[in-house]
């Protein structure tokens, strides 16, 4: 495909008429089928579901250029497909924050799943208040006789995080509004507040399973 700088039209058609529509869903219905089978391991071995509920997207078009201004990227088809990680997304929450880390270690075993890259935001939280583990990650998708390697981000989170991430998302994040610098202090202590109630969900759960 013809280098070209495009909008929110172009970047849909450029799309459509490549097979990315495809191998992006199939990515997402494999990656959902990996955090279910690491799942089902789990249980094996701890007695209890890690896995929550998973959830999955293709980055609408609007997302793509608002991000693509936001990175200074000029929005071009090989730009978008180059230098976003996250056309494809899937997230996944975790029952509790070491869940968290013990499906990413499993997912480290699988042989056909690339780790390109590793955001730890739980260690080390977003200036607005945002956790969650992120793994860019790479999955061969079999389509029309070939092999291909897919991108995708993998946002790994407990729901307390997920419970944050949704009304920052919805509140702030998106919309750049005045009010958003007047909520981002507010939301952010209540981001700690959150981390300090994940870990003491850990704690309980220790203490549960000792009785
Ligand atoms: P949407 O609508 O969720 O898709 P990189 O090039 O990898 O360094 P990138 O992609 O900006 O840069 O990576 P980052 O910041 O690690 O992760 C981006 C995604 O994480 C966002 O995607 C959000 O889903 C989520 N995220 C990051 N920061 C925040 C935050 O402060 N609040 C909330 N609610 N989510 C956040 P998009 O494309 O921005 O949005």
């Amino acid at each position: 495909m013809a280098v070209s700088v495009f909008g929110a039209k172009e970047i849909i058609e450029g799309f459509e008429d490549s097979s990315f529509l495809v191998t992006g869903r199939c990515a997402i219905d494999i990656l959902t089928a990996k955090l279910k089978i690491v799942d089902a391991e789990l249980f094996l071995e701890l007695g209890r579901n890690v896995l929550v509920h998973t959830d999955g997207r293709l980055k609408s078009a609007e997302s793509i250029l608002s991000k693509c201004r936001k990175k200074g990227y000029a929005p071009t088809y090989e730009n978008v497909q180059e230098k976003l990680n996250d056309l494809i997304g899937v997230r996944a929450v975790c029952s509790f924050e070491d869940d968290v880390y013990r499906m990413a270690e499993v997912l480290k075993t699988h042989k056909d799943l690339k780790i390109i890259k590793r955001k730890d935001y739980i260690k080390a939280p977003k200036s607005s208040g945002y956790r969650s583990l992120h793994l860019i990650v790479e999955i061969p998708v079999y389509f029309q006789e070939e092999r291909r390697w897919v991108r995708a981000e993998l946002q790994l989170r407990t729901p307390a995080m997920d419970f944050w991430a949704g009304v920052d998302h919805q509140l702030r994040y998106k919309k750049g509004k005045q009010e958003a610098v007047l909520i981002g202090e507010e939301l952010k202590e209540y981001s700690q507040v959150i981390a300090e109630l994940d870990k003491k969900m850990v704690e309980l759960r220790g203490r549960i399973e000792a009785m």
